[in-house]
Formats: structure tokens, sequence, C-alpha cells
């Protein structure tokens, strides 16, 4: 199976380098604000799009990642919300299980279905432990995966998740406050979780500033990913994928 994103993702983890993921959400977007999207994000030298939503209701998902593909070379990772927002068009998958819930549908079930038809995409699969943390109010994310969210303040309970998920072998651990959060994850719960685990840490969810992004890669985030803020404000592109470089251990 091709494993280039993920070494990407694991030679910048062992040097130092932090990365800046943009989350492109098909229904929230247009052909010409895809536009503006990938000029800004190449002026700004963002190192991945992530593609999906726990809701897509919209069909453009091909179209969406295409048109990115056609201008520039930003690698666009899918971060599917269901099975069926899987396009051949991308160049990797994040294969989530939802580690952080008890909804067996979301750990395995759904995995199981649409396994034969996720392996005939020839996309890079990136198995990825997905931990849904509490971000102070209900988020599409915690709705819709009928699952409780880790405590924002239970630092040992999301430790200990994603050492089990890195035990079972998840090559990569995402902790998500969900889309629009109120409150970002803290930087003690991205630390303690950090110091536990080996594989590249990747956190979002209610992330609006650069000072915020710049203070989770601190605290041991390996990849940020930003969606609402920039939705709302694209030119927020540039400043927070600055942050996001200049705390890299070694800078890039
Ligand atoms: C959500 O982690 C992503 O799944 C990004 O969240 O849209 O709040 O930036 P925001």
């Amino acid at each position: 199976m091709k494993q280039v994103i993920y070494q990407q993702f694991t030679h910048r983890k062992e040097a130092g380098r932090k990365s800046f993921a943009v989350l492109i959400d098909p229904d929230k977007v247009q052909a010409d604000s895809i536009e503006q999207l990938v000029t800004l994000a190449m002026d700004a030298r963002v190192d991945y799009f992530f593609v999906g939503g726990s809701l897509v209701i919209s069909s453009h998902l091909d179209e969406c990642i295409q048109q990115i593909k056609a201008s520039c070379d930003i690698p666009v990772i899918l971060f599917p919300g269901s099975p069926s927002q899987v396009s051949k068009y991308a160049d990797a998958l994040l294969y989530l299980s939802l580690i952080s819930g008890r909804n067996p549908e979301l750990l395995i079930g759904q995995h199981v279905i649409s396994a034969p038809f996720v392996k005939k995409s020839g996309l890079e699969i990136m198995p990825t432990g997905y931990m849904v943390v509490d971000g102070g109010a209900p988020t599409t994310v915690s709705y819709i995966s009928n699952a409780t969210p880790i405590p924002a303040d239970k630092n040992e309970i999301a430790m200990c998740t994603a050492m089990a998920g890195e035990m079972l072998g998840m090559k990569l651990i995402y902790m998500d406050a969900g889309s629009g959060a109120k409150r970002a994850i803290t930087e003690e719960m991205i630390e303690k979780v950090s110091r536990h685990i080996e594989v590249p840490l990747i956190v979002g969810g209610g992330i609006t500033d650069p000072e915020k992004a710049y203070l989770n890669c601190r605290a041991g985030a390996d990849v940020i990913v930003v969606g609402n803020a920039i939705e709302k404000d694209p030119s927020l592109i540039k400043a927070i994928s600055a942050a996001v470089h200049s705390s890299s251990v070694k800078q890039i």
C-alpha cells in the first residue's frame, strides 16, 4: 500500500516541522471561492488541504477536488464523515475510527461495509484514531456520531484513548473539538496526549487565530487544521500558516 503522504507526516514530525491544513467543506464552497482559497494557500505555503465534513449534502466532492488538483500541488487528504465521501481524485484518506466514542458503527461497522470500495479507490489509506473532545457546545460531529465527546478537562482520558489507539495500530491521532467549536482543545490536553504517543498528532476544531495555532503546536500538535475561521475570513490563511511554521522546532 502507498505511504507517500504518511511518510511526509512522519518525516516532518521527526524533523520537528509543524504543518498547516486548511479544511474545505464541499458544501460551503463554490468554484470561485475554491480558486481564491487555492491562490491564498499557495502564497501562504499551506501544507495540506483536508476535504470533507461530518455532513456533506452536496454532490460535488469530485469536482471540488479536481479543481484543487488542477491548480496546485498541495496534497488533498479526505476527511470523510461517511463512506460516501470517498473520491479517487484525492491523494490520501484519513481512515477514521472514532476511538473516543462507543458507537460500534463508527469504530468498525461502516469500515466493514465500505472496505472493498475504499480499497478499490487506490487512495493512500491512513488509519487514524479520531478523538472528539467536548468543545463547549454540541457540534455537527458530536450530534451525528451519536457518541459522547471526551470532556474538555479530562486529559488523562484523552491520553489513555490516544495511547490505546496507537497500540491498536492507528498511524495518526486526530483530536477534534468539532467544526466551529466554542472552545478549542486546551494546550494541557494536547501536551498530555503528545507526550504519550509517537505517531503524528493532528489537532483541530475551534482554532480561530494564529496565537492559538502557535500554542497548540508548541504543546505538541504536529498538524493544525482550520476550517470555519478561514471560511469566514480567508485572509487568515497567511497569518495562521506563518504561526504554525514559525512554531517548528526547526524553521522551514
Ligand atoms: C473540524 O477540525 C476541524 O473537524 C476544523 O474545525 O472548522 O472549527 O476550524 P474548524
